[in-house]
C-alpha cells in the first residue's frame, strides 16, 4: 500500500464495549488517555440483528467529556431520527446509505443541524454506488466487519475499498475511518496506507487487562515512524 506515515490517527473508543456499570468513570479514563472521538453504536434490531445504545447513553457520555461524540446509526430510515442524537450532544452522525431512502437530504440536514455528516458503508457496498454523495460527507467510514457486533473477524477484501476512498479523499475532503476488528497491526497497516481514524473495540482497547492510557500510547507510536 502507498505510504503516508505521519498523519495523526483519530482514535475512537467504541462505547458499546465499555463497562456500563461505571460509564462515567470509563468516559473520564478514556478522555484522560487521549482518545479523539467517542463512538456510539446505535442499533435498531432491524437493520442489524442487535440492540445496543440509545439517546440516553449519548447524553450520559456527553455529560462527562468535552471531546467530540459520534453516533453510528445502524437503523432503518435514520433521516427522521438524526435530530434526537444531535440534540443529545452528538457532533458527528454516520448514516448507512443502505438504510436511508433520501441520503442526500439527510446528509444535508445533519450539516444544517450543525453536526458533521458521515456515511458508514457495509462490506458489500461499492465506492461506485456512493460516488454521488461523497461531496456531502465529512467522514466516510468503511465497515470491515458486518455491522451489529463487536469481536468479529476482519473482512480482508474491504482493504481495496479503503485504498479507493483514500485516493479520492483530496478531491472531496472527507476523512477515511475504519470500523471493525481494528487490531494494532491492522491500524498500523491502514494508517500507513493513509486512513485517518479507527474505531477501537475489543481488538485494541477493551477487556485487555491493561490501562487505556498505556494502550492508547502504544497505538500512537506508529504516528511518528517515518
Ligand atoms: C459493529 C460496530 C463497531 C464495533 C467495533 C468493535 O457493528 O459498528 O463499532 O463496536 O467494531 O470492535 P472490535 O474490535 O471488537 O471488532
Ligand atoms: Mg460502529
Amino acid at each position: 500500500m502507498e505510504q503516508n506515515p505521519i498523519r495523526k490517527r483519530l482514535l475512537c473508543p467504541s462505547m458499546m464495549c465499555a463497562n456500563y456499570g461505571h460509564l462515567a468513570a470509563e468516559v473520564r479514563a478514556l478522555d484522560d488517555a487521549g482518545v479523539d472521538i467517542f463512538h456510539c453504536d446505535i442499533m435498531d434490531g432491524t437493520f442489524v440483528p442487535n440492540f445496543t445504545m440509545g439517546v440516553m447513553d449519548v447524553q450520559t457520555i456527553r455529560r462527562y467529556t468535552d471531546k467530540p461524540v459520534d453516533c453510528h446509526l445502524m437503523i432503518e430510515n435514520p433521516g427522521n431520527k438524526v435530530d434526537w442524537f444531535i440534540k443529545a450532544g452528538a457532533n458527528i452522525i454516520y448514516i448507512h446509505p443502505e438504510s436511508e431512502r433520501y441520503v442526500v437530504k439527510t446528509l444535508a440536514h445533519i450539516r444544517e443541524m450543525g453536526a458533521a455528516a458521515g456515511i458508514a458503508v457495509n462490506p458489500d457496498t461499492s465506492v461506485a454506488s456512493i460516488s454521488e454523495i461523497l461531496n456531502l460527507c465529512d467522514y466516510v467510514m468503511v465497515m470491515t466487519v458486518n455491522p451489529g457486533f463487536a469481536g468479529q473477524a476482519f473482512i480482508d477484501f474491504t482493504r481495496r475499498k479503503v485504498r479507493q476512498l483514500i485516493s479520492l479523499r483530496e478531491e472531496y475532503g472527507y476523512r477515511v475511518m475504519i470500523d471493525g476488528h481494528c487490531s494494532p497491526e491492522i491500524i498500523d497497516d491502514l494508517a500507513s496506507a493513509g486512513a485517518d481514524g479507527f474505531i477501537l473495540g475489543t481488538s485494541a482497547l477493551f477487556r485487555k487487562g491493561r490501562t487505556y492510557a498505556e494502550l492508547i500510547r502504544e497505538l500512537r507510536k506508529g504516528e511518528n515512524q517515518v
